[in-house]
C-alpha cells in the first residue's frame, strides 16, 4: 500500500492544523484531521481545540456532513477509542462511512488507545506512521508525560560566568540580562508548571508568573508549585490572585512529579535554587537545561547548582548541546548567551542512584 502524495501534503497539512495558536494548553495532546476524497482533494478539516471540545475527526466530520461517506481521514493521532469528555472518534469514522484512514502516531495513552483495531474491524483500510516524528513533536510534552507517566522536566537557571547563580550577600538580582528574563517568559509560558521549592519563596519572594514585555501577567499562566515540606508565609507573592498556587508538602522529585502528572500537568519548569536543581539531577529527573550565561564574575556566592557526589572529573554529568544563542544587548547590559542541553544518555545511571531529597 503505502501513501499517496495526496496523502503526504494532506498530513502536513493536519500538522499545521494541529498547531493552530491559540488552542490554550490542556491536559489534551494537538490533533489535525484533513478528509480527501478519492481524487485525493480536501472535503473539509478539522482540529482540536482542548479538552472538552470536539476531537479533530469529529470537528473534520461535522464540516463534511454527507460528504464524508467514502472519503479518507489523514490524522496526526491515531482515532481516540473511548468516552471520555467526548465519545470515540473511531466510531464516529466509522459510522459516517470513512473508507480509509490514516494516522501519524499511535495513541500512547492506554484509555484512549484502540482505535486503529476497531476500524479494522468495522472494514476500514488502516495505516499507521506517516510524518510520525513530526506528530510527536506537535506534542512533545505531552507524548513524554504519558510514555513515562510523568511530566517533562526543563531545568532553567541563570549563571555568572563562575558557575554563581547569587553573590556572598544572597542577592541574585539580576544576574541575567533583561534580554535574557524576556526569553525565560517566553519559555515559561510553553509549560504548564513553574516549580520552585520552599526556601526559593522564603528569599527571593518571586512572582513566577509569565509577564509580557511591560511585565502584564498572560492571560493563560502555568500552575505555580512550591515543594518542601516547611510552612509558607500566606503574604508571599506567589500567593497572589495572578496565578493559581499548590504547595506540595514533599521534598522527594518522584513524589511531586507522581502528583503533578495525577494532576494533568505534562511539562515543569523548574526554577529553583541549587539543592532542588541538584536532588532532580541526582534522580535523573532532568530531561532538558536551559543556562542563561552572564558575563560577570562574583569569585564567591551560592553555585548554580550543589552537590551532586561527584568526586572526580570521570564522573562528571555530560549533557549535550543542543543549543546556543546569543541574546543580543540592551541598553545598559552586555550580551547573555543561552545554552540548551539534554542529558546525554536518559537511561545511563546517575552518579547516584538514590534520590537525595532538596527543599530550595
Ligand atoms: C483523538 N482526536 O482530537 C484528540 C484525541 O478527555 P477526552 O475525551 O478529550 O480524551 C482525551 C484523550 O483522547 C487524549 O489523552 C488522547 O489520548 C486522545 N485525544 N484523540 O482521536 C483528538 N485530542
Ligand atoms: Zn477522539
Amino acid at each position: 500500500m503505502g501513501f499517496s502524495a495526496a496523502e503526504q501534503a494532506a498530513m502536513r497539512r493536519a500538522l499545521a492544523l494541529a498547531a493552530t495558536p491559540g488552542v490554550p494548553l490542556g491536559p489534551n495532546p494537538r490533533v489535525g484531521c484533513v478528509l480527501l476524497d478519492d481524487a485525493g482533494a480536501t472535503v473539509a478539516e478539522g482540529f482540536h481545540r482542548g479538552a472538552g471540545s470536539p476531537h479533530a475527526e469529529v470537528d473534520a466530520l461535522a464540516r463534511a456532513g454527507d460528504r464524508a461517506r467514502g472519503s479518507t481521514a489523514v490524522v496526526t493521532l491515531e482515532p481516540c477509542n473511548h468516552t471520555g469528555r467526548t465519545g470515540p472518534c473511531a466510531q464516529a469514522l466509522a459510522d459516517a462511512g470513512v473508507r480509509r484512514v490514516v494516522f501519524a502516531q499511535p495513541d500512547p495513552n492506554p484509555t484512549a488507545a484502540g482505535g486503529a483495531a476497531t476500524l479494522l474491524a468495522a472494514g476500514i483500510e488502516v495505516e499507521a506512521g506517516l510524518l510520525v516524528d513530526d506528530a510527536r513533536a506537535v506534542n512533545r510534552s505531552w507524548t513524554f508525560a504519558v510514555e513515562h507517566g510523568r511530566p517533562f522536566v526543563t531545568w532553567k537557571f541563570a549563571t555568572t560566568l563562575d558557575g554563581r547563580s547569587a553573590a556572598a550577600d544572597g542577592t541574585s538580582r539580576w544576574v541575567s540580562s533583561a534580554a535574557a528574563r524576556l526569553d525565560t517568559h517566553r519559555l515559561r509560558s510553553l509549560c504548564d508548571v513553574m516549580l520552585v521549592g520552599t526556601h526559593t519563596v522564603e528569599v527571593d519572594d518571586p512572582l513566577l508568573t509569565v509577564r509580557d514585555d511591560d511585565g502584564a501577567p498572560l492571560p493563560q499562566q502555568p500552575l505555580r508549585v512550591v515543594m518542601g515540606e516547611r510552612d509558607l508565609d500566606p503574604r508571599r507573592r506567589i500567593f497572589n490572585a495572578d496565578a493559581e498556587t499548590l504547595h506540595l508538602r514533599t521534598r522527594d522529585p518522584h513524589r511531586a512529579l507522581a502528583e503533578l502528572y495525577a494532576r494533568d500537568r505534562q511539562h515543569v519548569f523548574l526554577e529553583g535554587g541549587p539543592t532542588l536543581a541538584s536532588a532532580f539531577l541526582r534522580a535523573g529527573l532532568v530531561d532538558q537545561v536551559v543556562a542563561y550565561v552572564a558575563p560577570m564574575l562574583l569569585g564567591a556566592g551560592r553555585s548554580a547548582v550543589a552537590d551532586l557526589g561527584i568526586t572526580t572529573i570521570a564522573g562528571a554529568l555530560r549533557p549535550h548541546v543542543t543549543d546556543i544563542a546569543v541574546l543580543e544587548a540592551t541598553e545598559g547590559d552586555e550580551p547573555n548567551v543561552r545554552l540548551t542541553l539534554t542529558p546525554g544518555h536518559p537511561d545511563a545511571p546517575q552518579p547516584d542512584g538514590t534520590h537525595q531529597d532538596g527543599e530550595d
